[in-house]
């Protein structure tokens, strides 16, 4: 058997395990890929919301980082929930020194529920520090909109304002459509040489849209770390979601069960 590849996902725990970095390691093992992990925040929630969290201090996630990555092959790396100014120095300081591992930067902002995670220090930080980094950033509306300063009410706008945060970010920009009108989900992907492609899917009826973005962005790593290229790592991240939704739609709880697993 061929040996799964490393994929490091940088990220917040969930102890409903819809989210973070739990819904990360689901998705890089059943994608064929060794999950390593950094924690950055501990959360207490469950399918109702977030109760309580608190950051993981920034020396102990820099010494997370170096355990894993002087240490282990890392074929890809994601990053999740990151909770300010020093964390983010943490990731960027760590992957300076691993210039060559690809980056997926989901730029969670707060959790589908309402409670906000990054300060707006930390939204600079990871503009000005993170994003120049990354190989591809996944925002959805909303993060896309605070990210540009451009509002975003349209499919017209989605691709408007991902063109100004690709102009700032140097690598690729997907601006995720779940948040769009209408009964189709339309993934908009931007590469870094102005190829503009679209990913269209049915749109699946469900609450349970907590962690699709973790799933997504994991999903997308560790088709990185197989040596997909982007566009083929993004289409079949956008395949294995759908069926993630389409089986999660079955879980019968608060809003935020989270997407559940094929299988
Ligand atoms: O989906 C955003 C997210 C990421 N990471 C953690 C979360 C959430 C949303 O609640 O809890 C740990």
């Amino acid at each position: 058997m061929k040996r799964a590849p490393g994929v490091l996902t940088i990220a917040g725990s969930d102890s409903g395990a819809g989210a973070g970095v739990q819904a990360d390691a689901r998705t890089i093992h059943a994608l064929g890929g060794y999950a390593l992990t950094a924690i950055t925040a501990i959360t207490a929630q469950n399918t109702r919301g977030v109760q309580r969290w608190a950051p993981v201090a920034s020396g102990l996630l820099a010494a997370q980082l170096g355990s894993v990555l002087d240490d282990f092959p890392v074929a890809a790396v994601k990053t999740g929930l990151l909770t300010g100014p020093a964390a983010i120095r943490a990731v960027v300081e760590a992957l300076a020194r691993h210039p060559g591992i690809p980056l997926v930067v989901d730029p969670v902002l707060g959790s589908t529920t309402g409670t906000r995670f990054l300060s707006d220090a930390g939204v600079r930080t990871l503009r000005r520090g993170l994003l120049p980094r990354a190989t591809l950033v996944t925002p959805n509306w909303p993060e896309v909109a605070l990210l540009t300063g451009r509002p975003v009410r349209t499919w017209a706008e989605a691709e408007q304002a991902g063109r100004e945060l690709l102009a700032q970010c140097g690598g690729a920009v997907l601006v995720k459509g779940g948040h769009g009108p209408g009964p189709a989900c339309r993934d908009c992907l931007l590469l870094s040489n102005g190829t503009v492609r679209w990913f269209s899917r049915r749109r699946i009826a469900t609450r349970n849209t907590h962690g699709t973005g973790c799933v997504l962005s994991a999903a997308i790593a560790t088709g990185l770390a197989h040596g997909w290229n982007l566009e083929e790592a993004v289409c079949r991240a956008c395949e294995f979601l759908q069926q993630a939704l389409l089986s999660g739609k079955r879980v019968r709880r608060g809003a935020g069960a989270g997407a559940a697993f094929p299988g």
